[in-house]
C-alpha cells in the first residue's frame, strides 16, 4: 500500500508518453485526425438500459427519485423503460457499427450487478448482460470503455448517507474490483466517475438524485468521498489487475470553458477562479504536480467559512497520505465538454454555496446559437481554448474527449447538430495541430435519444432517433450519421463538409 501512490504517478506518466506516441507517429494536418484517433459513442445505464426491476436488479437512487417525485422531471416520466436497451443491445450494437465507432462508452448499472450495493448478494442476470453486451462488441471490433458510475447509486447505499458517507469510498472500491475481475480481460478503457461535479449537485439542490439540499458543504464532502473511492479503484487496478490486463483507468470530468467578458483583469481573474471550481475541484488533485485542491479554492473556502463562524472550513482537508494517493491516478485526461459562458467577478448564490464561494457571474453571448437545452450555447472556440487551458495547466496529458453533443428536439433533419459536431472538431483538430494539444479520441453524446435526466424524453440528444411511444422502441437513423460516419471513417473532416 505504501508504495501505492509512487507507483501510480510513475504508471500514469508511463502511459501519458505510450498512449500518445501511437497517436503522433502519424502525421495530422490537412483536415485529417491522427491515424490511430479513436472515434466513439456513448449512453449511460439510467438513460438507455430501462429493465428498472428485471432480472434481480435492485432499485438506485434514480428509480427512486423519478417514482416518488415524477413532478422534479419535466414530462414526469423515468428511465423505466427508457430505450430498452436492456433487451434491444445487439440493434444499439448495429448502431454503432453503422456510424463507424471504433469505441462505445457505456455504464454498469451498479444495482443490477450488487442489487444491495455490497458483496452480500451478486445478481449474475446482470453480468450475463454486460457480458453479452461487451461480446457483440467485441465481434464487431468496436473497443468498450466502461465507466462505472454515471449517477445511478444503489439506493441500499444512499440509505447509508451516499456520497456523504466516506465509507463509499471502500463500497465502491469492493465494486470497482469485481468490474476488473469480471470483465477486466475483455475491457480495456475503464472510467470510474461520469462528472463527479454533477454527482456533487445530487447533494446541493433538487435538480438531480438523491436531492438531498446541503449546498456548500454536501457537494464539498461528496466530491472529497468520490476522490478517494476513485483512487482506491485505480491503485486496486494497479496492484491486482493491471500487470494481466493491461488497460487504462480515468475519470471523467466534464468543463465548460469560462471566457472573461472583457480584457480587465479582474476578469481574467475570475475566468481563472471559476476554471478552478469547476475543472480544478476534481482535476488539481489527480493531475496536478502538487495534488490537492487547487490552493485558490482552498483560500477562499477557508476565508468564507470563517467569515461565516464556522470552527471548520466547509472544504474538507486532504492528509498528506491523501494527497499523495489520490495524485497520479489517472492514465489519461478524460474531458466532458459541451459549452461556454462569459464570466466576470461578482456574488452569485446563496451564502453558503459553492456558487458563492466561486464568486463568478456568467453570461451567454446572444449571438451564441440555442440548442433544445437553456444550458446548451453552440460556441465551438470554446472547446480549443478548454483544451488548451487542460495543456498548459496540467503539464499535456492525452486527452480522450469522452462526451461532447448537442440537443434538439428530435428532428430527422438535424442540421443544427451537424453544425455543432463539425465545428467542434475543427476546433480539436486546431487544438491539435495548432497548440499541440494530446487529443487521443472523442466520443459523440449520444449514439440514440434517451432519458435527460430532469428533463425527461423533452431534449434529444442522439444521432439516432428513438421511438418512444412505440413499445419496441424503434431506432431510426438521423441525417448527423451520415455526416459523422463519413469523418469517423475517412479521420478527415474537409471531405465531409460535401455532406451538407
Ligand atoms: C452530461 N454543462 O451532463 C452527462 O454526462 C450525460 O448523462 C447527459 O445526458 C449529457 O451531459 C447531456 O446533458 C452534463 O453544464 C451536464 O456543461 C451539464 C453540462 C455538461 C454535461
Amino acid at each position: 500500500m505504501k508504495s501505492a501512490p509512487c507507483t501510480g504517478t510513475f504508471v500514469a506518466a508511463l502511459y501519458f508518453a505510450t498512449l500518445w506516441n501511437v497517436v503522433s507517429s502519424y502525421s495530422s494536418g490537412n483536415g485529417s485526425f491522427p491515424y490511430n484517433f479513436l472515434f466513439g459513442a456513448a449512453t449511460a445505464s439510467y438513460q438507455v438500459e430501462g429493465g428498472w426491476n428485471l432480472s434481480g436488479k435492485g432499485e438506485n437512487i434514480w428509480d427512486v427519485f423519478t417514482h416518488t417525485h415524477p413532478e422534479w422531471i419535466a414530462d414526469h416520466s423515468s428511465g423505466d423503460i427508457a430505450c430498452d436497451s436492456y433487451h434491444n443491445y445487439k440493434k444499439d450494437v448495429k448502431l454503432l457499427k453503422k456510424l463507424q465507432v471504433q469505441v462505445y462508452r457505456f455504464s454498469i448499472s451498479w444495482a443490477r450487478i450488487l442489487p444491495n450495493g455490497d458483496l452480500s448478494l451478486i445478481n449474475h442476470s446482470g453480468i450475463t448482460y454486460y457480458k453479452n453486451l461487451i461480446a457483440a462488441l467485441r465481434e464487431v471490433h468496436i473497443e468498450p470503455m466502461v465507466t462505472m458510475y454515471h449517477w445511478d447509486l444503489p439506493q441500499a447505499l444512499e440509505d447509508k448517507g451516499g456520497w456523504l458517507n466516506t465509507q463509499m469510498a471502500d463500497y465502491f472500491k469492493n465494486y470497482a474490483s469485481l468490474l476488473f475481475t469480471l470483465f477486466g480481460d475483455q475491457v480495456k478503457w475503464w472510467i470510474t466517475f461520469n462528472e463527479p461535479t454533477e454527482v456533487c449537485t445530487g447533494y446541493v439542490s433538487r435538480d438531480a438524485a438523491p436531492g438531498v439540499v446541503l449546498p456548500g458543504v454536501g457537494d464539498y464532502k461528496a466530491a472529497h468521498t468520490i476522490l478517494q473511492a476513485h483512487a482506491k479503484a485505480y491503485h486496486v487496478y494497479d496492484q491486482k489487475f493491471r500487470s494481466k490486463q493491461k488497460g487504462r483507468v480515468s475519470i471523467t470530468l466534464s468543463s465548460r470553458w469560462l471566457e472573461p467578458i472583457s480584457e480587465s483583469s479582474e476578469d481574467i481573474e475570475a475566468s481563472e477562479r471559476g476554471m478552478q471550481f469547476e475543472l480544478g475541484w476534481f482535476a488539481h488533485p489527480i493531475y496536478s504536480k502538487s495534488g490537492d485542491y487547487p490552493p485558490l479554492m482552498r483560500k477562499i473556502v477557508d476565508e468564507h467559512s470563517r467569515a461565516e463562524g464556522l470552527k471548520y472550513s466547509r472544504l474538507p482537508s486532504f492528509s498528506g497520505y491523501w494527497i499523495k494517493y489520490i495524485r497520479g491516478t489517472a492514465d489519461f485526461f478524460a474531458l466532458n465538454h459541451y459549452t461556454t459562458r462569459l464570466v466576470t467577478s461578482g456574488e452569485e448564490g446563496e451564502i453558503p454555496s459553492k456558487e458563492h464561494d466561486t464568486g463568478v457571474i456568467s453570461k451567454v453571448d446572444p449571438s451564441w446559437p440555442s440548442s433544445a437545452s437553456k444550458w446548451l450555447k453552440v460556441v465551438p472556440w470554446g472547446f480549443r481554448k478548454l483544451l488548451k487551458w487542460v495543456k498548459s495547466e496540467y503539464r499535456n496529458p492525452p486527452v480522450f474527449v469522452t462526451e461532447n453533443g448537442f440537443s434538439d428536439h428530435g428532428e430527422l433533419e438535424d442540421n443544427d447538430r451537424i453544425y455543432y459536431h463539425k465545428n467542434y472538431l475543427a476546433e480539436l483538430l486546431k487544438a491539435i495541430n495548432e497548440d499541440g494539444c494530446k487529443v487521443i479520441g472523442y466520443t459523440v453524446w449520444s449514439i440514440m435519444d434517451n432519458f435527460e435526466w430532469e428533463r425527461g424524453y423533452t431534449e434529444k440528444f442522439g444521432v439516432f432517433h428513438v421511438n418512444f411511444s412505440d413499445p419496441a422502441r424503434s431506432r431510426q437513423q438521423k441525417k448527423s450519421v451520415e455526416v459523422l460516419s463519413k469523418i469517423f471513417h475517412l479521420k478527415k473532416l474537409d471531405e465531409a463538409d460535401n455532406f451538407v
